[in-house]
């Protein structure tokens, strides 16, 4: 079994360039099979407007994107990918055993939001947390081993799917809703120290209607805490589509007071210039502000690991190649040459 892991989690760290035991960087593993010089260094795109709520303008809508920038994105994109599908995998053999929520299918929106942030501020999400372990800085080798319950898991086998923690990352949170004060919270310790620090808040589509949410919104408007919260929009919240669950799917305007984006979140550099925009906004000096972004999925691209239950939705597993990252990887082909992209 420990064999089987470093094996899928070096064939992994083979793409992300990752070291697979402690997450440090070894260096480009790309191989070009042109030059360089025949690509362009960088370039700039134009995206999707964003709607906008309580906002005279919102992010632009054009985008630049350097070469090193564009493979990064893809490389986490894929990396995640990957690891989901194993794990995938992994729980049809019944190697990962209890819950197993995929995040495959949401790559742009960890993607494009770690590309605006940084690493020293905090994010707190869900119980679909794979994706956000891993681009936390955790290894694949311990998200794979606390997936199978081993000591060598980042939470020491103990916490499953639902439970990993990282450095300025507070979970994984298995009670829908709840890490939403939670990330208030981080964000009023961040207002009290000082540090110019933001959370990033992270929520379903199916925590949306809480009750809670709603009086953190008012405290975070109240007290101007710079906390970003973002609604993670897949369209269903387990079997219900959002139109049941909700009067309004306009969740962008749900905070009231708080701004709000809705921005579409197949695209990584649409994600990435309005989470900068909200990171900004969050940032801005003595009249830091809550805004709230949401980012609309496309389709439930996404797998729980539980078996039948995409029949029993009756909606065909969304696993379509690239369909998260369609429009950044046709992209990135086209502007580094796809050889690059395949080693
Ligand atoms: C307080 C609470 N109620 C119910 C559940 C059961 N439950 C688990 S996932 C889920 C749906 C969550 O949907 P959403 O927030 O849209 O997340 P998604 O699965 O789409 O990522 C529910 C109701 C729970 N975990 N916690
Ligand atoms: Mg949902």
């Amino acid at each position: 079994m420990k064999t089987m892991l470093a094996i899928i989690s070096n064939a992994l760290c083979r793409i992300t360039g990752r070291s697979a035991v402690s997450g440090s960087t070894l260096g480009a593993r790309v191989v070009a099979s042109r030059s360089l010089s025949d690509f362009t260094p960088q370039a700039t795109f134009d995206i999707k407007k964003c709607d906008v709520h309580r906002l005279e303008a919102g992010p632009p809508v054009r985008a630049e994107l350097t070469r090193e920038q564009g493979l990064q994105y893809y490389r986490t994109m894929q990396t995640v990918r990957r690891m989901e599908l194993k794990a995938d995998q992994l729980y049809k053999q019944k190697i990962i055993r209890g819950f197993c929520h995929l995040y495959d299918g949401q790559e742009a929106c960890a993607a494009g939001i770690e590309a605006a942030i940084n690493p020293s501020d905090h994010l707190i999400t869900a119980y679909r947390a794979h994706g956000y372990t891993f681009t936390r800085g955790v290894s694949i080798r311990e998200i794979l081993a606390e997936l199978t319950g081993r000591r060598g898991g980042v939470a020491k086998g103990k916490g499953g799917s639902m439970h990993m923690y990282a450095p300025h990352f507070y979970g994984g949170n298995g009670i829908v809703g709840a890490q939403v004060p939670l990330g208030a919270g981080i964000a009023l310790a961040c207002q009290y120290q000082g540090n110019n620090q933001i959370c990033v808040t992270l929520y379903g589509d199916g925590a949306a209607n809480q009750g809670q949410l709603f009086e953190t919104f008012n405290m975070a408007a109240l007290w101007k805490l710079p906390c970003i919260f973002v609604c993670e929009n897949n369209k269903y919240g387990m079997g219900t589509s959002v139109e049941r669950a909700s009067a309004s799917t306009d969740y962008y305007k749900r905070g009231d007071f708080i701004p709000g984006l809705r921005v579409d979140g197949m695209d990584v550099l649409c994600v990435r210039e309005a989470a900068k925009f909200a990171a900004d906004h969050c940032r801005a000096g003595k009249v830091s502000e809550a805004l709230l972004l949401l980012l609309a999925m496309r389709a439930p691209a996404r797998g729980d690991a539980i078996l039948g239950r995409h029949a029993f939705l009756g909606i065909t597993p969304v696993r379509v190649k690239g369909l998260t990252f369609a429009n950044v990887s046709s992209l990135i082909c086209d502007f580094y040459g796809s050889s690059e992209l395949l080693h």
